[in-house]
Protein backbone atom coordinates (compact mmCIF):
# COMPACT_ATOMS: atom_id res chain seq x y z
CA UNK A 1 0.00 0.00 0.00
CA UNK A 2 1.36 3.72 -0.44
CA UNK A 3 -0.22 6.81 0.94
CA UNK A 4 -1.56 9.95 -1.25
CA UNK A 5 -2.97 13.08 -0.12
CA UNK A 6 -5.79 14.66 -2.30
CA UNK A 7 -6.67 17.99 -1.45
CA UNK A 8 -5.04 17.83 2.33
CA UNK A 9 -6.99 14.21 2.79
CA UNK A 10 -4.23 11.24 3.59
CA UNK A 11 -5.27 7.80 1.41
CA UNK A 12 -4.46 4.84 1.49
CA UNK A 13 -4.02 2.85 -1.71
CA UNK A 14 -2.83 -0.10 -3.46
CA UNK A 15 0.61 0.56 -5.33
CA UNK A 16 -0.36 0.55 -9.44
CA UNK A 17 -3.43 2.60 -8.76
CA UNK A 18 -3.67 5.85 -10.33
CA UNK A 19 -4.26 9.12 -9.20
CA UNK A 20 -7.49 9.15 -10.27
CA UNK A 21 -8.06 5.90 -8.06
CA UNK A 22 -6.85 7.71 -4.89
CA UNK A 23 -8.96 10.39 -5.66
CA UNK A 24 -11.80 8.50 -5.51
CA UNK A 25 -10.95 6.39 -2.57
CA UNK A 26 -10.35 9.82 -0.79
CA UNK A 27 -14.07 10.80 -2.05
CA UNK A 28 -13.01 13.22 -3.94
CA UNK A 29 -14.38 13.83 -7.32
CA UNK A 30 -12.37 14.51 -10.53
CA UNK A 31 -14.58 14.87 -13.71
CA UNK A 32 -13.81 12.45 -16.98
CA UNK A 33 -15.08 12.20 -19.82
CA UNK A 34 -12.76 9.45 -22.12
CA UNK A 35 -12.17 6.96 -18.33
CA UNK A 36 -13.42 3.66 -18.44
CA UNK A 37 -12.46 1.65 -15.67
CA UNK A 38 -12.09 -1.60 -18.29
CA UNK A 39 -10.48 0.43 -20.90
CA UNK A 40 -6.94 1.63 -21.19
CA UNK A 41 -6.79 5.43 -20.44
CA UNK A 42 -5.48 7.78 -22.89
CA UNK A 43 -6.18 11.28 -21.04
CA UNK A 44 -7.58 12.71 -24.57
CA UNK A 45 -10.16 14.85 -22.54
CA UNK A 46 -8.11 16.47 -20.43
CA UNK A 47 -10.87 16.83 -17.63
CA UNK A 48 -8.78 15.10 -14.69
CA UNK A 49 -5.78 17.29 -14.85
CA UNK A 50 -4.66 17.25 -11.69
CA UNK A 51 -1.53 19.23 -9.69
CA UNK A 52 1.02 17.08 -8.41
CA UNK A 53 3.32 18.38 -5.99
CA UNK A 54 6.65 19.16 -7.40
CA UNK A 55 5.68 18.62 -11.18
CA UNK A 56 5.98 20.86 -13.65
CA UNK A 57 3.00 20.48 -15.35
CA UNK A 58 -0.89 19.26 -14.76
CA UNK A 59 -1.00 15.50 -14.77
CA UNK A 60 -3.87 13.31 -16.27
CA UNK A 61 -4.89 11.61 -13.00
CA UNK A 62 -7.05 8.77 -15.23
CA UNK A 63 -3.28 7.42 -16.35
CA UNK A 64 -0.78 8.75 -13.79
CA UNK A 65 0.01 6.28 -11.50
CA UNK A 66 0.82 7.42 -7.79
CA UNK A 67 3.82 7.24 -6.29
CA UNK A 68 3.93 7.08 -2.38
CA UNK A 69 4.32 10.62 -0.82
CA UNK A 70 2.67 12.03 -3.30
CA UNK A 71 0.34 15.37 -2.92
CA UNK A 72 -2.00 16.49 -5.06
CA UNK A 73 -4.71 19.69 -5.62
CA UNK A 74 -7.95 18.88 -8.17
CA UNK A 75 -9.15 22.20 -7.98
CA UNK A 76 -6.99 24.86 -8.16
CA UNK A 77 -7.78 27.90 -10.49
CA UNK A 78 -5.70 27.46 -12.71
CA UNK A 79 -6.70 23.55 -13.64
CA UNK A 80 -10.82 24.45 -13.35
CA UNK A 81 -9.61 27.24 -15.59
CA UNK A 82 -8.17 24.72 -18.09
CA UNK A 83 -11.46 22.36 -17.50
CA UNK A 84 -13.66 24.90 -18.51
CA UNK A 85 -11.62 26.12 -21.99
CA UNK A 86 -11.58 22.15 -23.00
CA UNK A 87 -15.35 21.72 -22.07
CA UNK A 88 -15.77 25.11 -23.95
CA UNK A 89 -15.05 23.88 -27.11
CA UNK A 90 -16.53 20.84 -26.47
CA UNK A 91 -20.01 22.52 -25.77
CA UNK A 92 -19.60 24.72 -29.41
CA UNK A 93 -19.45 21.66 -31.39
CA UNK A 94 -22.92 20.15 -29.32
CA UNK A 95 -26.32 19.85 -30.15
CA UNK A 96 -28.48 21.99 -27.12
CA UNK A 97 -30.92 19.78 -27.48
CA UNK A 98 -30.59 18.05 -23.80
CA UNK A 99 -34.62 18.22 -23.12
CA UNK A 100 -35.17 15.90 -25.92
CA UNK A 101 -32.11 13.65 -25.47
CA UNK A 102 -32.33 10.25 -24.43
CA UNK A 103 -29.37 10.23 -21.74
CA UNK A 104 -30.80 13.98 -20.23
CA UNK A 105 -30.05 13.78 -16.92
CA UNK A 106 -27.39 10.78 -16.91
CA UNK A 107 -25.08 12.61 -19.44
CA UNK A 108 -21.49 12.83 -18.16
CA UNK A 109 -20.79 16.55 -20.45
CA UNK A 110 -24.12 17.81 -18.98
CA UNK A 111 -22.81 16.85 -15.86
CA UNK A 112 -20.26 19.16 -16.56
CA UNK A 113 -21.51 21.76 -18.47
CA UNK A 114 -23.46 22.47 -15.10
CA UNK A 115 -20.76 21.98 -12.67
CA UNK A 116 -18.53 25.08 -14.19
CA UNK A 117 -21.83 26.69 -14.73
CA UNK A 118 -21.08 26.85 -18.67
CA UNK A 119 -22.33 29.69 -21.02
CA UNK A 120 -23.13 28.65 -24.69
CA UNK A 121 -21.57 31.73 -26.07
CA UNK A 122 -18.98 30.48 -28.41
CA UNK A 123 -20.77 30.21 -32.43
CA UNK A 124 -21.53 26.73 -32.69
CA UNK A 125 -19.45 24.54 -35.05
CA UNK A 126 -21.54 21.97 -36.74
CA UNK A 127 -20.16 18.50 -37.04
CA UNK A 128 -20.05 16.22 -39.67
CA UNK A 129 -21.88 17.80 -43.12
CA UNK A 130 -19.36 20.98 -43.35
CA UNK A 131 -15.95 19.25 -42.22
CA UNK A 132 -16.77 15.88 -43.49
CA UNK A 133 -19.85 15.67 -45.55
CA UNK A 134 -19.36 11.87 -46.07
CA UNK A 135 -20.10 11.18 -42.50
CA UNK A 136 -23.22 9.89 -41.47
CA UNK A 137 -24.57 12.04 -38.71
CA UNK A 138 -27.56 9.84 -37.47
CA UNK A 139 -28.48 6.08 -38.16
CA UNK A 140 -31.72 4.72 -37.19
CA UNK A 141 -31.23 1.36 -39.21
CA UNK A 142 -30.14 -1.03 -36.23
CA UNK A 143 -32.88 -2.55 -34.31
CA UNK A 144 -30.47 -2.20 -31.06
CA UNK A 145 -28.67 0.79 -31.19
CA UNK A 146 -28.77 4.35 -32.32
CA UNK A 147 -26.26 6.77 -33.61
CA UNK A 148 -25.90 10.60 -33.57
CA UNK A 149 -22.30 11.39 -33.82
CA UNK A 150 -23.05 15.11 -34.10
CA UNK A 151 -23.42 14.33 -30.07
CA UNK A 152 -19.67 12.76 -30.10
CA UNK A 153 -17.17 14.00 -28.01
CA UNK A 154 -14.38 12.04 -29.86
CA UNK A 155 -13.38 10.02 -26.32
CA UNK A 156 -12.71 6.96 -28.26
CA UNK A 157 -14.14 4.83 -25.75
CA UNK A 158 -16.26 3.16 -28.48
CA UNK A 159 -14.06 2.07 -30.59
CA UNK A 160 -11.86 0.17 -27.92
CA UNK A 161 -14.58 -1.61 -26.33
CA UNK A 162 -16.32 -2.62 -30.07
CA UNK A 163 -12.66 -3.32 -30.87
CA UNK A 164 -9.30 -3.53 -28.98
CA UNK A 165 -9.21 -4.78 -26.21
CA UNK A 166 -12.85 -4.63 -26.40
CA UNK A 167 -15.25 -7.20 -28.12
CA UNK A 168 -12.87 -7.51 -31.07
CA UNK A 169 -15.73 -6.82 -33.27
CA UNK A 170 -13.96 -3.44 -34.87
CA UNK A 171 -17.44 -2.55 -36.36
CA UNK A 172 -16.75 1.39 -34.96
CA UNK A 173 -13.58 3.20 -35.40
CA UNK A 174 -11.87 6.22 -36.29
CA UNK A 175 -11.56 7.81 -39.66
CA UNK A 176 -9.63 10.66 -38.79
CA UNK A 177 -7.03 11.63 -36.66
CA UNK A 178 -6.92 15.13 -34.87
CA UNK A 179 -9.67 17.44 -35.20
CA UNK A 180 -13.11 16.18 -36.50
CA UNK A 181 -12.41 13.00 -36.33
CA UNK A 182 -15.47 10.09 -35.50
CA UNK A 183 -16.30 7.04 -34.75
CA UNK A 184 -17.92 5.32 -38.02
CA UNK A 185 -18.35 2.36 -39.41
CA UNK A 186 -16.48 0.65 -42.59
CA UNK A 187 -17.29 2.88 -45.47
CA UNK A 188 -19.86 4.88 -43.49
CA UNK A 189 -22.81 1.84 -43.92
CA UNK A 190 -25.11 1.79 -41.52
CA UNK A 191 -24.88 -0.42 -38.63
CA UNK A 192 -27.49 -2.52 -40.03
CA UNK A 193 -25.14 -3.19 -43.27
CA UNK A 194 -21.98 -4.34 -41.36
CA UNK A 195 -21.74 -7.16 -39.02
CA UNK A 196 -21.97 -5.60 -35.92
CA UNK A 197 -24.19 -7.83 -32.95
CA UNK A 198 -25.66 -5.73 -31.52
CA UNK A 199 -24.08 -6.19 -27.99
CA UNK A 200 -24.29 -2.99 -26.99
CA UNK A 201 -21.06 -2.09 -25.39
CA UNK A 202 -20.09 0.79 -27.64
CA UNK A 203 -23.95 2.64 -25.52
CA UNK A 204 -22.24 1.33 -22.23
CA UNK A 205 -19.27 3.54 -22.27
CA UNK A 206 -20.55 6.20 -24.27
CA UNK A 207 -20.47 9.44 -21.78
CA UNK A 208 -22.90 11.11 -24.10
CA UNK A 209 -25.85 10.20 -26.21
CA UNK A 210 -23.99 9.74 -29.10
CA UNK A 211 -24.55 5.95 -28.80
CA UNK A 212 -27.49 4.79 -26.85
CA UNK A 213 -29.81 1.63 -27.07
CA UNK A 214 -33.18 1.65 -29.74
CA UNK A 215 -35.36 3.43 -27.34
CA UNK A 216 -38.88 1.67 -26.67
CA UNK A 217 -39.66 3.00 -23.20
CA UNK A 218 -41.70 6.04 -25.20
CA UNK A 219 -43.86 3.59 -26.73
CA UNK A 220 -44.42 0.95 -24.15
CA UNK A 221 -45.61 3.95 -21.73
CA UNK A 222 -47.88 5.16 -24.66
CA UNK A 223 -49.15 1.45 -25.09
CA UNK A 224 -49.69 1.12 -20.83
CA UNK A 225 -51.60 4.55 -21.16
CA UNK A 226 -53.90 3.53 -23.71
CA UNK A 227 -55.14 0.54 -22.08
CA UNK A 228 -56.73 -1.14 -24.82
CA UNK A 229 -54.88 -4.60 -24.14
CA UNK A 230 -53.74 -7.01 -21.18
CA UNK A 231 -50.80 -6.14 -20.59
CA UNK A 232 -47.50 -8.48 -18.95
CA UNK A 233 -44.05 -7.85 -18.50
CA UNK A 234 -41.43 -10.40 -18.12
CA UNK A 235 -37.99 -9.22 -16.05
CA UNK A 236 -34.60 -10.88 -16.73
CA UNK A 237 -32.09 -12.16 -14.04
CA UNK A 238 -29.54 -9.82 -14.18
CA UNK A 239 -31.49 -6.69 -14.52
CA UNK A 240 -32.77 -7.27 -10.84
CA UNK A 241 -29.41 -7.05 -9.27
CA UNK A 242 -28.37 -4.01 -11.47
CA UNK A 243 -31.19 -1.71 -11.11
CA UNK A 244 -30.61 -0.85 -7.96
CA UNK A 245 -27.34 1.21 -8.92
CA UNK A 246 -30.14 4.04 -11.04
CA UNK A 247 -31.59 4.94 -7.86
CA UNK A 248 -27.95 5.25 -5.84
CA UNK A 249 -28.45 2.42 -3.74
CA UNK A 250 -24.88 0.10 -3.10
CA UNK A 251 -23.89 -1.76 -6.38
CA UNK A 252 -25.04 -5.71 -5.61
CA UNK A 253 -28.47 -4.61 -3.73
CA UNK A 254 -31.10 -7.25 -5.10
CA UNK A 255 -34.43 -5.46 -6.26
CA UNK A 256 -36.84 -8.05 -7.28
CA UNK A 257 -39.54 -6.65 -4.65
CA UNK A 258 -38.83 -2.88 -5.74
CA UNK A 259 -38.80 -3.85 -9.27
CA UNK A 260 -42.35 -5.92 -9.51
CA UNK A 261 -43.64 -2.84 -7.32
CA UNK A 262 -42.42 -0.04 -9.94
CA UNK A 263 -43.54 -2.03 -12.66
CA UNK A 264 -47.28 -2.53 -11.43
CA UNK A 265 -47.10 1.03 -10.61
CA UNK A 266 -46.42 1.54 -14.41
CA UNK A 267 -49.57 0.10 -15.35
CA UNK A 268 -48.40 -3.53 -16.37
CA UNK A 269 -51.52 -5.85 -15.09
CA UNK A 270 -48.79 -9.01 -14.74
CA UNK A 271 -45.71 -9.18 -13.91
CA UNK A 272 -43.69 -12.80 -14.66
CA UNK A 273 -40.30 -13.77 -14.69
CA UNK A 274 -37.87 -14.53 -17.62
CA UNK A 275 -36.41 -17.18 -14.83
CA UNK A 276 -39.26 -18.91 -15.23
CA UNK A 277 -38.44 -19.45 -19.17
CA UNK A 278 -34.68 -19.94 -18.43
CA UNK A 279 -35.81 -23.25 -16.16
CA UNK A 280 -37.81 -24.18 -19.43
CA UNK A 281 -34.83 -23.57 -21.67
CA UNK A 282 -32.76 -25.94 -19.19
CA UNK A 283 -35.36 -28.92 -19.69
CA UNK A 284 -35.54 -28.03 -23.19
CA UNK A 285 -31.37 -27.62 -24.17
CA UNK A 286 -30.48 -30.36 -21.48
CA UNK A 287 -32.81 -32.51 -23.05
CA UNK A 288 -31.26 -31.94 -26.42
CA UNK A 289 -27.89 -32.17 -25.42
CA UNK A 290 -28.33 -36.12 -23.62
CA UNK A 291 -29.98 -36.59 -27.13
CA UNK A 292 -26.92 -35.20 -28.60
CA UNK A 293 -24.41 -37.05 -26.52
CA UNK A 294 -26.12 -40.39 -27.09
CA UNK A 295 -26.14 -40.08 -30.93
CA UNK A 296 -22.67 -38.17 -30.92
CA UNK A 297 -23.80 -35.86 -33.76
CA UNK A 298 -23.54 -32.28 -33.87
CA UNK A 299 -21.33 -31.89 -30.60
CA UNK A 300 -20.14 -29.89 -29.04
CA UNK A 301 -23.20 -28.22 -28.29
CA UNK A 302 -23.39 -24.47 -27.99
CA UNK A 303 -25.68 -22.30 -26.20
CA UNK A 304 -27.93 -19.99 -27.89
CA UNK A 305 -29.27 -18.00 -25.61
CA UNK A 306 -27.10 -14.71 -25.87
CA UNK A 307 -28.36 -12.90 -29.45
CA UNK A 308 -25.27 -11.31 -29.54
CA UNK A 309 -23.19 -14.69 -29.85
CA UNK A 310 -26.50 -16.02 -31.90
CA UNK A 311 -25.68 -12.80 -34.06
CA UNK A 312 -21.80 -13.31 -34.22
CA UNK A 313 -22.39 -17.28 -35.38
CA UNK A 314 -24.81 -16.11 -38.31
CA UNK A 315 -22.66 -13.29 -39.44
CA UNK A 316 -19.09 -14.99 -39.12
CA UNK A 317 -19.01 -18.53 -38.80
CA UNK A 318 -22.52 -20.15 -40.34
CA UNK A 319 -20.64 -23.65 -41.00
CA UNK A 320 -21.24 -23.66 -37.38
CA UNK A 321 -24.55 -23.22 -36.72
CA UNK A 322 -25.36 -26.69 -36.66
CA UNK A 323 -23.87 -27.07 -32.96
CA UNK A 324 -25.92 -24.25 -31.73
CA UNK A 325 -28.82 -25.65 -29.96
CA UNK A 326 -32.22 -25.21 -31.49
CA UNK A 327 -33.91 -23.97 -28.35
CA UNK A 328 -35.12 -20.69 -28.35
CA UNK A 329 -33.70 -18.52 -25.24
CA UNK A 330 -35.58 -17.91 -22.05
CA UNK A 331 -37.28 -14.53 -23.60
CA UNK A 332 -38.19 -15.66 -26.73
CA UNK A 333 -40.11 -18.58 -25.13
CA UNK A 334 -41.57 -16.89 -22.27
CA UNK A 335 -42.97 -14.74 -24.89
CA UNK A 336 -44.27 -17.49 -26.63
CA UNK A 337 -46.10 -18.92 -23.68
CA UNK A 338 -47.25 -15.78 -22.71
CA UNK A 339 -49.00 -15.08 -26.17
CA UNK A 340 -49.91 -18.33 -27.53
CA UNK A 341 -49.97 -20.68 -24.15
CA UNK A 342 -52.72 -21.67 -21.54
CA UNK A 343 -52.46 -18.22 -20.15
CA UNK A 344 -53.30 -16.05 -23.34
CA UNK A 345 -56.19 -18.76 -23.29
CA UNK A 346 -57.29 -18.22 -20.56
CA UNK A 347 -57.33 -14.49 -21.18
CA UNK A 348 -60.01 -15.45 -24.03
CA UNK A 349 -57.55 -14.95 -26.70
CA UNK A 350 -58.79 -15.86 -30.34
CA UNK A 351 -55.67 -17.20 -32.19
CA UNK A 352 -57.20 -17.64 -35.16
CA UNK A 353 -58.59 -14.18 -35.63
CA UNK A 354 -55.44 -12.33 -33.53
CA UNK A 355 -57.71 -10.90 -31.22
CA UNK A 356 -57.07 -10.28 -27.24
CA UNK A 357 -53.41 -10.87 -27.59
CA UNK A 358 -51.53 -9.85 -24.73
CA UNK A 359 -49.00 -6.88 -25.23
CA UNK A 360 -45.77 -8.64 -24.47
CA UNK A 361 -42.86 -6.01 -22.78
CA UNK A 362 -39.81 -7.73 -21.37
CA UNK A 363 -36.97 -5.68 -19.12
CA UNK A 364 -33.54 -7.30 -20.53
CA UNK A 365 -30.03 -6.08 -19.70
CA UNK A 366 -29.43 -6.52 -23.14
CA UNK A 367 -29.46 -4.25 -26.34
CA UNK A 368 -29.07 -7.33 -28.56
CA UNK A 369 -32.53 -8.80 -26.97
CA UNK A 370 -34.35 -6.06 -28.92
CA UNK A 371 -32.87 -7.40 -32.41
CA UNK A 372 -33.27 -10.86 -31.08
CA UNK A 373 -37.29 -9.91 -30.89
CA UNK A 374 -37.60 -9.76 -34.21
CA UNK A 375 -35.71 -12.24 -35.56
CA UNK A 376 -37.56 -14.14 -38.19
CA UNK A 377 -38.94 -16.98 -36.73
CA UNK A 378 -39.41 -15.76 -33.28
CA UNK A 379 -40.57 -12.30 -34.04
CA UNK A 380 -43.76 -11.63 -32.79
CA UNK A 381 -43.40 -13.38 -29.02
CA UNK A 382 -42.47 -10.01 -27.54
CA UNK A 383 -43.61 -6.53 -28.79
CA UNK A 384 -41.28 -4.16 -26.91
CA UNK A 385 -37.85 -4.65 -25.34
CA UNK A 386 -36.53 -2.41 -22.43
CA UNK A 387 -33.04 -2.24 -21.07
CA UNK A 388 -32.48 -1.85 -17.44
CA UNK A 389 -31.32 1.55 -18.63
CA UNK A 390 -34.98 2.30 -20.02
CA UNK A 391 -36.83 0.90 -16.90
CA UNK A 392 -35.15 3.30 -14.79
CA UNK A 393 -36.25 6.22 -16.81
CA UNK A 394 -39.35 5.03 -17.13
CA UNK A 395 -39.23 5.25 -13.37
CA UNK A 396 -37.87 8.62 -13.14
CA UNK A 397 -40.36 10.11 -15.42
CA UNK A 398 -43.47 8.84 -13.72
CA UNK A 399 -42.34 10.08 -10.47
CA UNK A 400 -42.20 6.66 -8.49
CA UNK A 401 -39.84 6.52 -5.97
CA UNK A 402 -37.85 3.27 -6.34
CA UNK A 403 -35.57 3.36 -3.18
CA UNK A 404 -38.97 3.69 -0.93
CA UNK A 405 -40.83 0.46 -2.48
CA UNK A 406 -40.96 -2.35 -0.41
CA UNK A 407 -39.26 -5.27 -1.41
CA UNK A 408 -41.50 -7.91 -0.78
CA UNK A 409 -43.67 -7.98 -3.48
CA UNK A 410 -43.76 -11.45 -5.61
CA UNK A 411 -43.89 -12.23 -9.27
CA UNK A 412 -47.55 -13.01 -10.86
CA UNK A 413 -48.39 -16.93 -11.35
CA UNK A 414 -48.56 -19.52 -13.48
CA UNK A 415 -45.71 -17.81 -15.30
CA UNK A 416 -43.75 -16.68 -12.27
CA UNK A 417 -42.06 -19.61 -10.36
CA UNK A 418 -38.38 -20.16 -10.62
CA UNK A 419 -35.45 -22.33 -9.33
CA UNK A 420 -31.63 -21.10 -8.26
CA UNK A 421 -30.52 -22.58 -11.55
CA UNK A 422 -32.56 -19.85 -13.59
CA UNK A 423 -31.69 -17.09 -11.33
CA UNK A 424 -27.66 -17.72 -12.53
CA UNK A 425 -28.37 -17.62 -16.10
CA UNK A 426 -27.61 -14.02 -15.36
CA UNK A 427 -23.49 -14.61 -14.96
CA UNK A 428 -21.23 -15.93 -17.21
CA UNK A 429 -21.42 -19.79 -16.49
CA UNK A 430 -24.50 -19.77 -14.86
CA UNK A 431 -26.16 -21.62 -18.17
CA UNK A 432 -23.97 -24.73 -17.93
CA UNK A 433 -23.89 -24.88 -14.53
CA UNK A 434 -27.56 -24.99 -14.40
CA UNK A 435 -27.64 -27.26 -17.49
CA UNK A 436 -25.28 -29.67 -15.30
CA UNK A 437 -27.42 -29.50 -12.69
CA UNK A 438 -30.50 -31.05 -14.04
CA UNK A 439 -28.33 -33.10 -16.28
CA UNK A 440 -26.75 -34.65 -13.53
CA UNK A 441 -30.32 -35.95 -12.42
CA UNK A 442 -31.39 -37.14 -15.91
CA UNK A 443 -28.17 -39.09 -15.65
CA UNK A 444 -28.66 -40.55 -12.31
CA UNK A 445 -25.90 -38.76 -10.86
CA UNK A 446 -27.73 -36.25 -9.11
CA UNK A 447 -26.43 -37.51 -5.42
CA UNK A 448 -22.82 -38.11 -6.61
CA UNK A 449 -22.14 -34.80 -8.48
CA UNK A 450 -22.28 -31.11 -6.66
CA UNK A 451 -24.87 -28.55 -7.22
CA UNK A 452 -22.14 -25.54 -7.71
CA UNK A 453 -19.59 -25.76 -9.85
CA UNK A 454 -16.80 -22.83 -8.74
CA UNK A 455 -14.96 -23.43 -11.61
CA UNK A 456 -17.47 -22.38 -13.83
CA UNK A 457 -18.03 -18.82 -12.28
CA UNK A 458 -16.20 -15.76 -11.83
CA UNK A 459 -15.80 -12.38 -14.30
CA UNK A 460 -12.33 -13.35 -15.14
CA UNK A 461 -12.16 -12.72 -19.28
CA UNK A 462 -10.93 -16.28 -21.05
CA UNK A 463 -11.85 -19.82 -21.12
CA UNK A 464 -13.19 -21.32 -17.86
CA UNK A 465 -13.93 -25.42 -17.77
CA UNK A 466 -15.16 -27.97 -15.76
CA UNK A 467 -15.01 -32.39 -16.21
CA UNK A 468 -17.91 -33.51 -15.43
CA UNK A 469 -18.18 -37.02 -14.51
CA UNK A 470 -20.26 -39.03 -16.96
CA UNK A 471 -21.08 -36.43 -18.78
CA UNK A 472 -17.83 -35.02 -20.07
CA UNK A 473 -15.62 -31.52 -20.43
CA UNK A 474 -17.99 -28.45 -20.97
CA UNK A 475 -16.37 -24.82 -21.44
CA UNK A 476 -17.26 -21.38 -20.90
CA UNK A 477 -16.38 -18.46 -23.49
CA UNK A 478 -16.57 -15.29 -20.76
CA UNK A 479 -17.17 -12.62 -23.54
CA UNK A 480 -17.07 -12.69 -27.28
CA UNK A 481 -13.33 -12.09 -27.68
CA UNK A 482 -12.58 -15.08 -25.83
CA UNK A 483 -14.57 -17.23 -28.56
CA UNK A 484 -13.10 -15.92 -31.23
CA UNK A 485 -9.93 -16.91 -29.63
CA UNK A 486 -10.63 -20.48 -29.24
CA UNK A 487 -11.79 -20.95 -32.61
CA UNK A 488 -8.66 -19.71 -34.00
CA UNK A 489 -7.71 -23.52 -33.26
CA UNK A 490 -9.95 -26.88 -33.93
CA UNK A 491 -9.13 -28.15 -30.11
CA UNK A 492 -11.80 -27.25 -28.91
CA UNK A 493 -13.99 -30.08 -31.59
CA UNK A 494 -12.56 -32.55 -29.78
CA UNK A 495 -12.04 -31.57 -25.95
CA UNK A 496 -15.60 -30.14 -24.72
CA UNK A 497 -19.06 -31.35 -25.58
CA UNK A 498 -20.71 -28.34 -24.28
CA UNK A 499 -19.74 -24.53 -25.10
CA UNK A 500 -21.50 -21.85 -23.42
CA UNK A 501 -20.78 -18.40 -25.22
CA UNK A 502 -22.12 -14.84 -23.82
CA UNK A 503 -21.19 -12.01 -26.31
CA UNK A 504 -20.52 -9.96 -23.03
CA UNK A 505 -17.97 -10.30 -20.52
CA UNK A 506 -19.30 -11.15 -17.14
CA UNK A 507 -22.71 -12.38 -19.30
CA UNK A 508 -25.72 -10.56 -19.35
CA UNK A 509 -24.71 -9.03 -15.68
CA UNK A 510 -22.10 -6.75 -17.97
CA UNK A 511 -24.90 -6.62 -20.74
CA UNK A 512 -24.82 -3.48 -23.08
CA UNK A 513 -28.48 -2.43 -21.67
CA UNK A 514 -27.27 -2.77 -17.87
CA UNK A 515 -26.69 0.60 -15.53
CA UNK A 516 -23.56 2.57 -17.10
CA UNK A 517 -21.28 1.96 -13.78
CA UNK A 518 -17.62 3.77 -12.84
CA UNK A 519 -17.03 1.10 -10.69
CA UNK A 520 -14.21 -1.16 -11.67
CA UNK A 521 -15.54 -3.56 -9.30
CA UNK A 522 -19.28 -4.15 -10.74
CA UNK A 523 -19.52 -7.15 -12.38
CA UNK A 524 -18.29 -9.07 -9.44
CA UNK A 525 -20.81 -7.31 -7.37
CA UNK A 526 -23.60 -8.12 -9.71
CA UNK A 527 -22.15 -11.67 -9.59
CA UNK A 528 -22.29 -11.75 -6.03
CA UNK A 529 -25.41 -10.63 -5.32
CA UNK A 530 -26.95 -13.19 -8.39
CA UNK A 531 -25.17 -16.00 -6.59
CA UNK A 532 -26.56 -15.18 -3.37
CA UNK A 533 -30.57 -15.20 -5.15
CA UNK A 534 -29.67 -18.77 -5.80
CA UNK A 535 -28.40 -19.93 -2.59
CA UNK A 536 -31.13 -19.01 -0.98
CA UNK A 537 -33.57 -20.33 -2.92
CA UNK A 538 -35.82 -23.03 -1.84
CA UNK A 539 -35.11 -24.91 -5.26
CA UNK A 540 -32.22 -24.91 -7.17
CA UNK A 541 -32.54 -27.55 -10.33
CA UNK A 542 -34.42 -26.47 -12.78
CA UNK A 543 -36.70 -29.63 -13.12
CA UNK A 544 -37.76 -29.08 -10.10
CA UNK A 545 -39.93 -26.35 -11.12
CA UNK A 546 -43.42 -27.61 -10.21
CA UNK A 547 -45.04 -24.48 -12.72
CA UNK A 548 -42.95 -26.60 -15.31
CA UNK A 549 -43.64 -29.91 -14.44
CA UNK A 550 -47.08 -28.58 -14.80
CA UNK A 551 -46.85 -27.24 -17.83
CA UNK A 552 -45.36 -30.20 -19.36
CA UNK A 553 -48.40 -32.54 -17.90
CA UNK A 554 -50.87 -30.28 -19.38
CA UNK A 555 -49.74 -28.36 -22.11
CA UNK A 556 -45.92 -29.46 -23.42
CA UNK A 557 -46.14 -33.45 -23.08
CA UNK A 558 -42.10 -33.78 -22.74
CA UNK A 559 -39.43 -32.27 -23.46
CA UNK A 560 -38.54 -31.54 -27.56
CA UNK A 561 -42.16 -33.01 -28.38
CA UNK A 562 -43.98 -31.27 -31.37
CA UNK A 563 -45.61 -29.10 -29.21
CA UNK A 564 -42.84 -27.87 -27.21
CA UNK A 565 -40.61 -27.08 -30.43
CA UNK A 566 -43.83 -25.53 -32.24
CA UNK A 567 -43.33 -22.88 -29.15
CA UNK A 568 -40.15 -22.91 -28.02
CA UNK A 569 -37.44 -23.85 -30.54
CA UNK A 570 -36.30 -22.04 -33.55
CA UNK A 571 -34.17 -22.05 -36.88
CA UNK A 572 -31.08 -20.01 -37.54
CA UNK A 573 -30.14 -18.50 -41.02
CA UNK A 574 -27.08 -19.07 -42.90
FE1 LIG B 1 -29.85 -12.97 -20.03
FE2 LIG B 1 -31.38 -14.86 -20.52
S1 LIG B 1 -29.87 -14.89 -18.86
S2 LIG B 1 -29.84 -14.06 -22.02
O1 LIG B 1 -28.11 -13.22 -19.96
O2 LIG B 1 -30.71 -17.55 -21.32
O3 LIG B 1 -30.39 -10.54 -21.61
O4 LIG B 1 -30.32 -11.50 -17.47
O5 LIG B 1 -32.80 -12.71 -19.76
O6 LIG B 1 -33.48 -14.71 -22.67
O7 LIG B 1 -33.23 -16.00 -18.59
C1 LIG B 1 -30.10 -11.41 -20.96
C2 LIG B 1 -30.05 -11.99 -18.46
C3 LIG B 1 -31.80 -13.20 -19.99
C4 LIG B 1 -32.74 -14.83 -21.82
C5 LIG B 1 -32.62 -15.58 -19.34
C6 LIG B 1 -30.97 -16.52 -21.05
FE1 LIG C 1 -19.58 -2.88 -31.75
FE2 LIG C 1 -21.29 -4.17 -30.12
FE3 LIG C 1 -21.51 -1.51 -30.56
FE4 LIG C 1 -22.10 -3.25 -32.53
S1 LIG C 1 -23.18 -3.01 -30.57
S2 LIG C 1 -20.92 -1.37 -32.73
S3 LIG C 1 -20.59 -4.88 -32.15
S4 LIG C 1 -19.82 -2.59 -29.52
Amino acid sequence: MIQVTVNGHPVEIESGSTLLDAARKAEVHIPTLCYYPRLPSHAVCRMCLVKVQGAQKPQPACKTLAQHGDIIETDTSELIAFRKADAQWLLARHPNDCIRCEVNGSCQFQNLVSEYQLEDKWPKLPRGSAEHPEHRLTDHTSPSIWRDLSKCIECGLCAEACGEPGQQQNIIGFAEHGEGRMPVTVFDKPLSETKCISCGQCTLVCPVGALIETPHWHEVLHTLDAHRRISAVQVAPATRVAISEEFGMKPGTVSTGRMINALRALGFDYVFDTNFAADLTIMEEGSEFLGRLKSQQNLPLFTSCCPGWVNWIELNRPDLLPHLSTAKSPQQMHGALTKRGAFAQSLGADFANGKNEPYVVSVMPCTAKKDESVRPGVSGDVDHVLTTRELARMIKARGIPFSALPEDDEFDNPLGESTGAAQIFGASGGVMEAVVRTASHFIGREDSLPLEWQQLRGVRQGIKEAQIPGIGKVAICNGIATLQKMLQSEQWREEYVAIEVMACVGGCLGGGGEPKSMDPDILHKRMQAIYQIDSQAPRRRSYENRDIQKLYATELEEPNSERAHELLHTAYAA
